[in-house]
C-alpha cells in the first residue's frame, strides 16, 4: 500500500536488491533487510544483526580498535592514550569524530591535541613490539606525568602476540602513582567496532571506576553514559542540566576527566544515551554498586524534555521537578519559534538514516519534529536489542565472534554496594510506568512498511537512492560523496560535518536550520557525476547480472 510520502513498495524493492546477490548471500541479507511491522504495540519482526560482513562487500563498519579507543575512551582528555600499532591507526582515530573537550583552565591537562602511537615498523612486527611500547610509556611519563595511561592494541599487536597487559603491569610497578591499563581491542576482534565498546567497558569497569570514593558536590548527582560530546553536544546537555539544578557527576566520556571516572560509582543514577556502546557498564555498576539505570535521549527537543522530566522524577524532589518544568517551558518557547517556521517548509520530506548503533534511532525524533519522515533506517553494528528492544536479549544466539569478548562476572562490592532505591521502591516505579533497565529499540518507533537494513553496503545504498529518492541521507564520511554525486543532500551524523551541537534544545534549533538549508539547497542537483559525461567510467555490480 502506498502511503503519503512514498509510492515505493518496500517488499518489491527488497526483492530487486537481493536478486543481484548469489543465492547464499541473498538468503543471509534477506534476514538483515526487514520491512517493518509493529504489532501489539511492541512486537516487531526479527532482524539478523551483529554477524560478520560477507567478504568483498563494501561495508560501512569500522573496527574493534575504533570502538574502544576512538569511541569510548577517546573523548577523555586526561587519560594519556597510546595506540600500540602502525601510525595510521592512531592518526585516523585522532579527532576525526570531532569529540570536543573543555579543560577547566587553559593550563589544565588536555592530551586531546596529541595523537600518541608506538609507530610500529617492520622490525617490531618481526621481533616484537613490547620494548618499543615500554619506551613509549617512559617517554610519555617523562614528558607529561599523566595520572593514567591507556594502551590500545591494533591488529598487528594481536597477530605478533605482544602482551600489552603484562607491559601495563610491569610499567605500573615502575610508576606506582600512575594507573596503566591495556585494552585487547585488536581491530579484527568481533565483527565491528561494537566488540571494542565491550572491551572498553570491561577495562574501565575493572581498572578505573571505583578507585576514589569522594563524591562531587551537588544534590542530584547522576552519570551520563554513552554521550561523547560530538560537535559540543555535551556542553549543551551540561548547560541544561545545570539550569535544572542537576549535577552530572561524570559523562562517559564526552568532556570528561579521569577523576570523574574513578568516582563515578558515588553517583545515584546512571542514565544511558547510547545503549549500544555502553550498556555493559551500566549493568555492571548496578550489580556492583547498586546504581539504577535507565535510558534517556537528548537528541530532539521533545526527547530532551522527556529525559529531563524522567531524571527529575527519579530524584522525586519537588523543587527540582518545578525548576525542570520551568526550564523546559523556557527552552521550548525558543525551540518552537524556530520549529514552526521550518516545519511548514519541511513537512512531508523524507529521510533515510544509516549510522552506527544508536543515532539512526535518535535522529528520527528530530526529523519528526519538523515533519520529516524516515523511510529507511539501519545500523552499522547494532545488536538485535537495539533494533527490537532488550526483551530479545535472552534469545540472542552467541556465536564464535561474540564469544570472543569476555563477559565479566560481577559481584556486589563487599563494602560499597548501596542500593539507591529499595527493591520495593523500584518495583513501584516500574508499576507506575517508569521504565528502568530497559531500551525498547528502534523498530517499535518506526512506521509500518519502513525499511530496516542492518550493515548496509554501498550497492544497497545506491539502489535506495535510485528507487526511494529521499530528500536527504544521513550517514558517514564513507557515504557522503557517493550520495552527493547522485544529487541528494547528505548530512554526516557521526561527525556532524562542521557543526553542532545537535543535542538538547539549542542543538535542536541548530539541526532544524541545517536540515532546512540542506533539503532546500539546489546545488546538489547541479552536480554532474563524472560518468554522466564520460560513460566509459560507468560500471555495474558483478555476480549474476
Ligand atoms: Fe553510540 Fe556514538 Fe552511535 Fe557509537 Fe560510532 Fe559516534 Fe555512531 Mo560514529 S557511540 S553507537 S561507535 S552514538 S562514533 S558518537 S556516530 S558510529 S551512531
Amino acid at each position: 500500500m502506498a502511503d503519503q510520502y512514498t509510492d515505493v513498495d518496500p517488499n518489491a524493492f527488497k526483492d530487486e536488491v537481493l536478486a543481484k546477490y548469489p543465492a547464499k548471500l541473498a538468503k543471509k541479507r534477506a534476514k538483515q533487510f526487514v520491512v517493518n511491522k509493529v504489532e501489539d504495540g511492541d512486537q516487531v519482526p526479527e532482524i539478523l544483526a551483529n554477524t560478520r560482513t560477507t567478504p568483498g562487500i563494501l561495508t560501512m563498519r569500522g573496527c574493534s580498535y575504533a570502538g574502544c579507543k576512538g569511541v569510548v575512551l577517546g573523548p577523555t582528555r586526561d587519560v594519556l592514550q597510546i595506540t600500540h600499532g602502525p601510525i595510521g591507526c592512531g592518526f585516523y582515530s585522532w579527532l576525526t569524530r570531532r569529540n570536543q573537550t573543555r579543560p577547566e583552565t587553559p593550563e589544565s591537562v588536555n592530551f586531546m591535541p596529541y595523537a600518541m602511537s608506538t609507530d610500529l615498523q617492520e622490525d617490531e612486527i618481526i621481533f616484537g613490539g613490547e620494548k618499543k611500547l615500554k619506551a613509549a610509556i617512559d617517554e610519555a611519563v617523562a614528558l607529561f606525568h599523566p595520572k593514567a595511561i591507556g594502551i590500545f592494541s591494533t591488529c598487528p599487536v594481536g597477530l605478533i602476540g605482544d602482551d600489552v597487559h603484562a607491559v601495563a603491569r610491569e610499567m605500573e610497578e615502575k610508576y606506582p602513582d600512575i594507573n596503566i591499563f591495556g585494552f585487547s581491542c585488536e581491530g579484527y576482534k568481533g565483527v565491528s567496532q561494537s566488540a571494542g565498546h565491550h572491551v572498553a567497558n570491561n577495562k574501565v569497569f575493572t581498572d578505573v571506576v571505583g578507585l576514589d570514593d569522594t563524591p562531587k558536590k551537588g544534590k542530584f548527582r547522576f552519570n551520563i553514559l554513552g554521550e561523547y560530546n560530538i560537535g559540543g553536544d555535551a556542553f549543551e546537555i551540561e548547560r541544561v542540566a545545570e539550569k535544572c539544578g542537576l549535577t552530572i557527576h561524570s559523562t562517559f566520556s564526552g568532556n570528561s576527566t579521569y577523576e570523574e571516572f574513578i568516582s563515578a560509582h558515588t553517583a545515584d543514577l546512571n542514565t544511558i544515551m547510547c545503549h549500544r556502546s555502553i550498556n555493559y557498564l551500566a549493568e555492571m555498576m548496578e550489580k556492583k554498586f547498586g546504581i539504577p539505570w535507565f535510558k534517556i535521549n537528548f537528541i530532539g527537543a521533545e526527547s530532551s524534555a522527556k529525559s529531563l522530566r524522567k531524571i527529575a522524577a527519579f530524584f522525586g524532589d519537588k523543587g527540582l521537578i518545578e525548576q525542570t518544568e520551568k526550564v523546559i517551558e523556557e527552552e521550548m518557547a525558543k525551540v518552537n519559534a524556530v520549529r514552526e517556521e521550518i516545519k511548514a517548509r519541511c513537512q512531508g520530506k523524507t529521510v533515510a538514516l544509516f549510522v552506527g548503533g544508536s543515532r539512526a534511532h535518535h535522529y528520527q525524533e528530530l526529523f519528526a519534529e519538523i515533519g520529516m519522515r524516515t523511510v529507511a533506517a539501519g545500523y552499522e553494528f547494532a545488536h538485535r536489542d537495539d533494533y527490537e528492544g532488550r526483551k530479545v536479549i535472552p534469545d540472542i544466539v552467541v556465536d564464535a565472534d561474540s564469544r570472543n569478548i569476555e563477559e565479566l562476572k560481577v559481584e556486589k562490592d563487599a563494602t560499597r554496594y548501596k542500593p539507591r532505591r529499595t527493591d520495593e521502591e523500584l518495583a513501584k516505579m516500574e508499576a507506575d510506568g517508569f521504565a528502568l533497565r530497559d531500551y525498547e529499540g528502534m523498530m517499535k518507533d518506526m512506521d509500518e512498511k519502513t525499511l530496516i537494513i542492518d550493515d548496509m553496503n554501498h550497492y544497497e545504498l545506491e539502489k535506495l537512492l535510485e528507487v526511494y529518492k529521499p530528500d536527504i541521507i544521513c550517514a558517514g564520511i564513507k557515504e557522503k560523496y557517493v550520495v552527493q554525486k547522485q544529487g541528494i543532500p547528505m548530512k554526516q551524523l557521526h561527525s556532524y560535518d562542521y557543526m553542532g551541537p545537535f543535542a538538547g534544545f539549542e542543538g535542536a534549533i541548530n539541526f532544524y536550520k541545517e536540515i532546512d538549508r540542506l533539503v532546500h539547497s539546489k546545488v546538489f542537483k547541479m552536480t554532474k557525476a563524472p560518468w554522466e559525461s564520460s560513460p566509459e567510467l560507468s560500471a555495474s555490480y558483478g555476480w549474476n547480472g
